[in-house]
């Protein structure tokens, strides 16, 4: 008998950045009690899973990618017992429940790095980091030439005159992963949260940890920043696998709980040897993410995701934002045509076979918020010198009833980022009652997903209907999406959604159906 396919093969995940989902306390910053409270609009929605962003003791200068103690909940959010309840409950519901785990570096409030920065030059309590001394006759210059991924060199002097790496936030130390001590302590974090009922982990900067011997200059260091470059000598190191195979050596103590990779690899084949079967389970392929409105781009964007994963037998996975990049109904160009075009790519990710990430907030179709200068909180803000606004704008509070802000997001009118006075339009009290709403929408494609469609492989079968449309076929389903100027003719079939209404029985422009094939 052939075993199962694992509950996340195709499922569908829902991101909750915890600030910004519901406020329980009344401190304008969400929390896991506020999730807890929520989970209705989870089971309303038929999400199979959360990913839960960090919720850690942290001091917040990365809004919990800076952990301190990752043995605890900060109490910002709650405590452990607050966790625990969000588990069960969840589990209760069917939903499982996956947590952020931050294995490239820690706070520079941890326990460790304090111990570090009392510690003399060579010292074990330095091992655990990436200290060392600078160039130039006094060391007065950084070791190489690194710049971080959030702005400004990526080494911090410390009072004796060594430098220690952070590929983001000064307050984000670098681990030095060749100290058998981080693994042994990461071993402990991750039996930690399993024994607690986790179903799994979403690891942060996957192709991170591992460095380069030597540490050697970067050829391109004015790389502009939040990019991602596969000769990057910062990431995708080789020892990263060791690290990976680790790490899963732990998890296959626990076979219900699944391991998902945040790779910014674009390369196959590298990408593949992520997931290979003693590695991770899944890993996110950003390619969707990147891809334009435009049939070419996403097209290429699905078939090298699907030829990636193939490489290692693994499920794809599929993705068009989370808290790091700029909506998607923004992207897409904003207003009526940027919502349409979200809509429309909704449909095609989730007729993918694999498995799905979604937002939250995606299924009301927010926009990005351009937020004043004064209240960015993002450190790529200071740290850019004020040249890139960070990404803020895609993490405001959710709206969740009523005319004004906070929405329901809190009691608090002082949210953590002010919430704009138009998504009164956007909230989900106003959209639950509007059959022609995103929320509506996702609700109906969303069971569609989990009724109609029947993925037995990972299979997608290509269409040509007109240069500028793209259409494909997977689980007994073809899903068509016109992204060209004209209305659209549909092949024959039972038309079973489309994320606008039909012209005359024709798709109209910035728009996708799916029609039952058998
Ligand atoms: O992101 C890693 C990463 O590479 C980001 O810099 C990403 O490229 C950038 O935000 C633009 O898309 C992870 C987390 O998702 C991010 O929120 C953290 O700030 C970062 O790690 C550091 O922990």
């Amino acid at each position: 008998m052939t075993e199962p396919a694992p509950w996340w093969t195709n499922a569908i995940f829902y991101q909750v950045y915890p600030r910004s989902f519901a406020d329980s306390n009344g401190d304008g910053v969400g929390d896991l009690d506020g999730i807890a409270a929520h989970l209705d609009h989870l089971s309303l929605l038929g999400v199979d899973a959360i990913w839960l962003n960090p919720v850690m003791v942290s001091p917040m200068a990365d809004h919990g990618y800076d952990v301190a103690d990752p043995r605890d909940v900060d109490p910002l959010f709650g405590d452990l017992g607050a966790l625990e309840r969000l588990i069960t409950a969840a589990h209760t519901r069917n939903i499982r429940v996956t947590m952020d785990l931050v294995p490239n570096h820690t706070s520079s409030a941890h326990a460790w790095f304090q111990e570090a920065l009392a510690a003399a030059p060579g010292s074990v309590a330095r091992q655990r980091y990436i200290f060392r001394d600078g160039q130039g006759p006094d060391g007065a210059k950084p070791p190489n030439n690194w710049v971080s991924v959030f702005g400004g060199p990526a080494w911090t002097r410390v009072a004796d005159g060594q430098w220690y790496l952070h590929l983001f936030d000064a307050e984000q130390p670098d681990l030095n992963w060749d100290n058998p001590e981080v693994f042994e302590d990461l071993e402990k974090t991750l039996r930690f949260w399993l024994d607690r009922g986790v179903d799994g982990f979403r690891i942060d900067v996957a192709h991170g940890m591992a460095k380069p011997p030597g540490l050697p200059d970067m050829t391109v260091p004015d790389l502009e920043m939040l990019t991602h470059d596969d000769d990057d000598p910062r990431f995708n190191h080789e020892g990263v696998h060791d690290i990976h195979r680790s790490i899963r050596s732990v998890l296959d103590d626990y076979p219900h709980a699944v391991t998902i990779g945040e790779i910014w690899v674009f390369d196959n084949e590298d990408f593949a040897k992520y997931l290979r079967p003693d590695e991770l389970h899944i890993g996110f392929n950003f390619r969707l993410v990147r891809a334009e409105f435009d049939p070419a781009s996403i097209r290429g964007a699905i078939e090298n995701a699907l030829a990636a994963a193939a490489l290692a037998d693994a499920s794809p996975t599929w993705t068009l934002s989370n808290h790091d990049v700029e909506r998607e109904v923004s992207r897409y160009g904003d207003g009526v045509a940027g919502l349409a075009r979200a809509r429309a790519m909704a449909m095609v990710m989730l007729a993918l076979p694999g498995a799905v990430f979604l937002y939250n907030g995606e299924e009301l179709g927010l926009p990005n918020v351009e937020l004043p200068d004064e209240v960015l909180q993002d450190p790529v803000w200071e740290r850019s010198g004020h040249t890139e606004r960070g990404r803020d704008g895609c993490r405001v509070p959710m709206p969740w009833s009523g005319d004004a802000p906070p929405f329901g997001f809190s009691s608090n009118p002082g949210t953590w980022l002010p919430m704009p006075p138009e998504w009164s339009a956007l909230t989900v009290e106003r959209q639950l009652a509007d059959p022609d709403s995103t929320l509506t929408f996702f609700r109906t494609i969303l069971q569609l997903r989990h009724s109609t469609f029947h993925f037995a492989e990972f299979d997608v079968e290509w269409l040509h209907l007109r240069d500028d449309a793209l259409a494909f076929s997977s689980g007994g389903v073809l899903c068509v999406l016109n992204a060209g100027r004209t209305a659209l003719a549909l092949p024959a079939g039972d038309v079973l959604a489309a994320s606008a209404p039909l012209l005359g029985g024709k798709l109209p422009p910035d728009s996708a159906a799916w029609i039952a094939t058998g």
